[in-house]
């Protein structure tokens, strides 16, 4: 097992819950532009989370929710300018409205930083909207501090497929056994795990009934020095919030397995 060179981040769940107030509502304005008359509650997004990716969500949504639709020229098309739509919300949001980190979420990062730990970012989320992200809840120049962010449709297949985090794993030449993922929902645990990554997850609550069999650690979230974190599942070693040190040593404990 390799040393820990690296910490690999999900977006959406992750560093921000991004998805109930900002995508979701990003969403209800780009169907609002077309004249749609959908209106994507949260109860009803949560059930949509479980297709990754904004445009394929679209189609599982049209294709289950709303199959008596009259047919459109082109579909793809139609999907891919909603989409767009929506991105520009979300983008448009985030600008006005900064949406807070997770606890722990920073801290973890500067640790990181300081102790010259390479960070990288695994996401399904559209380029646009990491950036929109990061330098608005993280810091103006914070898409420097990652050496790769890999997003959205640079790969094949979305998560739960493995194709995101390989991808990063592969730009920064690093072996899954040298670094650390931090995900939140079942299609991001699947996707990391079958990327052979020591996984940590931190639910929210869109994501807390779903099934992290195996994960290497389950946590409400990365918690801070002054807000203890609830471990879920698996072992953190007496502490109380997440820091490099046990980001070493699950990535230690597997070796040894
Ligand atoms: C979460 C997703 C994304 C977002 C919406 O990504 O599945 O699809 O919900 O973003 P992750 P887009 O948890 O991997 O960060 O509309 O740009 O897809
Ligand atoms: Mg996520």
């Amino acid at each position: 097992m390799g040393q820990l060179e690296a910490l690999i981040f999900d977006v959406d769940g992750t560093l921000a819950n991004t998805e109930k107030d900002a995508h979701r509502v990003a969403f209800n304005r780009a169907f609002a532009d077309v004249g749609l008359g959908w209106d994507w509650s949260v109860e009803l997004y949560g059930k949509l989370l479980k297709v990754a990716g904004g445009k394929e969500r679209i189609r599982f949504y049209l294709d289950d929710w709303q199959p008596e639709m009259p047919e459109v020229e082109d579909l793809t098309a139609f999907i891919k300018d909603l989409h767009a739509r929506k991105t520009k919300h979300y983008c448009d949001l985030l600008a006005n409205e900064v949406l807070p980190l997770r606890p722990g979420v920073r801290r973890l990062i500067d640790e990181a930083r300081a102790k010259g730990i390479r960070l990288a970012i695994a996401t399904t989320t559209t380029p646009a909207n990491v950036t929109a992200l990061v330098t608005h809840s993280l810091a103006p120049d914070a898409m420097d501090w990652f050496e790769v962010i890999a997003a959205g449709d640079m790969v094949p297949s979305k998560k739960p497929a493995p194709d995101i985090f390989l991808y990063a794993l592969e730009k920064m030449n690093l072996s899954a056994d040298q670094c650390v993922a931090f995900e939140d929902s079942g299609n991001g645990w699947l996707s990391s795990r079958d990327s052979g990554l020591t996984t940590v997850v931190t639910v929210n609550n869109y994501t807390a009934d779903q099934d992290f069999t195996g994960a290497d650690i389950v946590l409400s979230n990365l918690g801070e020095p002054n807000q203890s974190f609830e471990v879920l599942s698996g072992n953190a070693g007496g502490k109380t919030y997440f820091d490099v040190a046990l980001a070493a040593e699950l990535l230690s404990r597997k070796s040894s397995t």
